[in-house]
């Protein structure tokens, strides 16, 4: 059993969550349908009223939200509450579309923090750590929420945001970080590039990360903690909730522990819209519970994943979600074979290469192209170009083996695949299917 940030709900029985839940969703229905005239348009053309709402269990009743409700809605149309009321905006980092716009209150925020000092305690920080924060700052969610979940639980908390590696080691090293928060990818790059300046995985004082934000395999787990001597910790969470801390790992690192008292969570079949009971793969729906400056209800986050209410040795009882298994929207088909990049990412970590890569899909005469450029590491380096093409060939057979679909495999020098100092973009899709 570790440490908890707020024991009491942390460890709550079930009874007490469905309790506090039951309590929360009566109240919150009741908000939304007198403050949000978006929603409860919504609400009247599916015919329910917020007298229909009796418990959790009647949350079935209500009506999705989606990226189209947001966007339609831009920018104040699903606001909670009064201007005057909201201390902050926060926004997604999308280029496509309109942004995602969310309002805070400061009780939202002070939520939102705790819950991000949930995620810092379960990854084992106290005050005595010094957690370094390179996730972004400003409109995107990472930054300011591990900021003020580290502030939350009294860590020394270095403010770094993204980029400038070079300064983010001199400052890891000099001030003898202890705990460490940016994407996956990032980690990577820190990890790859302390080793280039001739750090050994001891000589750094980090004893854990919390990464998140875009989807990262087992192995890539693996490649983070061997590079860094440290134990990596999932956490997940979007914009439309708050941000990072909807969800995350304990020492168990079998998945995210979703923090229930906030956000209840359902798994629905991305097709019918239906529930699916737990343990079945689906689309995840969240439905925040006490926030008042942006409280959506059942919002489709086109997130794949799947529930367990299995008991977690760490002693919390909240639920766990799997890692995102993919987006119903991430999904590629390509030559109609259903690929996730997380799939291609675990055959290259497999075969012993860098997660540096690049997927790109295209259609020429009809046909799809699917091409993956991989760096090739310092030590398989090789000037013989047949020594390049048994690689090549290696790769593209374990990769229809993984897939069912032979990707043509592009060895390519180290460094020349772009570093990501935010999320990476992996998949280049240039064929125009929507
Ligand atoms: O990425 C919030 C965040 C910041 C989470 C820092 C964790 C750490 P958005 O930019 O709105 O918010 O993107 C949300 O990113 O729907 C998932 O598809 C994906 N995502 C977030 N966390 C994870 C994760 C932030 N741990 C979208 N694993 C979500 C896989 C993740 N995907």
């Amino acid at each position: 059993m570790g440490n908890y940030y707020q024991k009491e709900i942390e460890t709550a029985s079930r009874e007490e969550i469905v309790k506090i839940q039951n309590e929360k969703i009566v109240k919150q229905v009741k908000h939304v349908y007198e403050n949000v005239p978006y929603y409860r348009n919504l609400m009247d053309q599916k015919g329910v009223t917020p007298d229909d709402i009796k418990s959790i269990d009647d949350i079935k009743k209500l009506p999705f939200l989606t990226k189209d409700d947001l966007r339609e809605a831009y920018p104040y149309g699903l606001m909670g509450t009064d201007i005057k009321n909201c201390v902050r905006i926060q926004s997604t980092s999308g280029t496509t579309g309109k942004r995602v716009v969310a309002f805070y209150t400061q009780k939202d925020i002070d939520m939102w923090e705790e819950c991000c000092a949930r995620a810092i305690v379960a990854a084992g920080g106290t005050q005595e750590d010094v957690v370094q924060v390179c996730y972004g700052y400003g409109l995107f969610t990472g930054g300011p929420g591990l900021n003020g979940g580290s502030h939350k639980v009294g860590c020394l908390t270095l403010p770094m945001s993204s980029g400038n590696t070079d300064r983010q080691i001199q400052f890891m090293m000099d001030l003898s970080a202890t705990i460490l928060c940016c994407t996956p990818s990032y980690a990577a790059y820190i990890g790859e590039s302390l080793a280039e300046k001739g750090y050994k995985p001891e000589d750094n004082k980090l004893k854990a990360g919390i990464f998140g934000a875009e989807p990262w395999t087992e192995e890539m787990r693996q490649n983070i903690e061997k590079s860094l001597g440290i134990k990596a910790y999932d956490i997940y969470g979007l914009t439309e909730t708050s941000g990072p801390g909807v969800a995350f790992e304990c020492e168990e690192q079998t998945g995210m522990h979703i923090n229930e008292d906030h956000f209840y969570a359902e798994i629905i079949d991305p097709k019918t819209g239906e529930v699916l009971p737990e343990g079945e793969k689906g689309e995840l729906v969240f439905t925040s519970l006490d926030k008042e400056g942006f409280p959506l209800l059942r919002y489709r986050t086109k997130d794949i994943c799947i529930l367990s209410r299995k008991k977690c040795s760490c002693g919390r009882t909240h639920v766990k979600m799997s890692k995102p298994l993919g987006r119903s929207d991430d999904m590629m088909i390509i030559r109609g074979v259903n690929v996730f990049p997380s799939q291609i990412e675990t055959v290259l970590l497999n075969e012993g290469y860098t997660p540096n890569y690049q997927i790109e899909v295209d259609r020429v005469n009809n046909t799809d192209t699917f091409d993956i450029y991989v760096e090739f590491s310092a030590e398989m380096f090789s000037d013989k170009v047949s020594d390049i093409q048994i690689r090549e060939q290696n790769l593209k057979a374990a990769m229809r083996s993984m897939l069912g679909i032979g990707p043509k495999i592009h060895l390519v020098a180290p460094k020349t695949i772009a570093r990501s100092e935010g999320k990476a973009v992996r998949v280049i899709d240039k064929r125009k299917l929507h």
